[in-house]
């Protein structure tokens, strides 16, 4: 199994040659701007394109690929960290927009999801993290709270296979780490009792706050038995039984024992593996003077888990389908 982190400082020029190529306002066209990304995930450094497909085939243990050093803007040249989505149509491509979605196209499909609240979000390939004062407590959003350890879109059947976030602004105290937790060091340190249980155990998850009836069904441990795939999000998965609570207080214990802080600093692009890592953040503090943290996520796709099923083009917008 690969090294977790690849030091991209080496490659600055090429990449920044490679974005350099892109369409400036990428939408304005999305489908082409993708299509192009595409196009130049081949011709990505020869290390760097190794090392994504090495952790595409085989994974690693610590569930997460990180590229550092990527060629990001320098600080006074990005525009202000947003306080909305989405971004104004015309605005400029930036670096760690194009690395996004030229890593994404050599793992898989970059994907838009409906995610089956009722269209009230924004469905777009290219998401922005970034701290509002009003947020959720469950949503990236959130700042001065902990973001909860937990699977992205797992309600969806067709749940992205990785998460990527990359960075044009770290938070200002060096606070603001991605927690990831991976099942395949949490794994040795459920009982035996625990794994029985939870494997293959079929939880229902309400997921939308407006339709109380809207349910999918989310399995805590799935797969092989002696390598699963993982579930979890603590809040959403209905316990039925003091049997249900107690295995899923020992998987939360032993993901949290494990789970490593991985701060994200500018230039860095961070690649989870959506099924094999339960994943949160750290509270930090805003200062809402525009240069708050601020990243950029997308979702891919590909043939394992039979997430695919062939002919879908980069970009397109997946219909919402509970997992069942
Ligand atoms: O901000 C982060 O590092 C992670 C955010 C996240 O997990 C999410 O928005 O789903
Ligand atoms: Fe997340």
């Amino acid at each position: 199994m690969s090294s977790s982190i690849i030091n991209c400082a080496p490659y600055r020029e090429e990449l920044l040659d490679l974005a350099s190529t892109l369409p400036k306002v990428p939408r304005s066209d999305l489908p082409a701007f993708f299509d192009d990304t595409l196009r130049l995930a081949e011709r990505l450094p020869q290390e760097l394109r190794d090392g994504l497909d090495e952790f595409n085939t085989n994974g690693n243990r610590d569930g997460y690929l990180l590229l550092r050093g990527l060629p990001v803007e320098p600080d006074d040249e990005l525009p202000p960290t947003p306080r909305s989505s989405p971004p104004p149509e015309d605005r400029q491509l930036l670096n760690m927009e194009a690395m996004l979605c030229i890593v994404g196209g050599r793992l898989g499909l970059l994907t838009a999801y409906d995610q089956g609240y009722g269209n009230r979000r924004s469905i777009t390939v290219l998401h922005e993290l970034y701290p509002t004062p009003e947020a959720h407590h469950l949503s990236g959003g959130t700042s001065r709270t902990q973001l909860e350890f937990h699977t992205d879109l797992s309600h969806h059947a067709r749940q992205p296979n990785y998460i990527l976030l990359s960075c044009s602004r770290g938070d200002h105290e060096g606070k603001a780490a991605t927690l990831v937790g991976s099942i395949r060091k949490a794994l040795p340190l459920l009982s035996d009792e625990v794994r029985n249980h939870l494997f293959d155990r079929i939880f229902t998850r309400g997921f939308d706050a407006a339709d109380p009836e809207a349910k999918a069904h989310v399995k805590p441990l799935y797969g092989d038995e002696d390598d699963p795939y993982v579930s979890f999000n603590r809040s959403f998965l209905t316990a039925e039984t003091p049997q249900d609570i107690a295995a899923l207080d020992a998987l939360s214990a032993a993901l949290t024992e494990v789970t490593e802080a991985v701060l994200l600093t500018r230039g860095d692009l961070l690649i989870i593996d959506n099924f094999r890592i339960a994943h949160g953040r750290a509270p930090f503090a805003a200062r809402w003077d525009g240069k708050d943290r601020w990243l950029h996520r997308a979702y891919v796709r590909t043939d394992r888990n039979g997430q695919l099923s062939g002919g879908e083009r980069a970009g397109e917008i997946v219909p919402f389908a509970p997992r069942r």
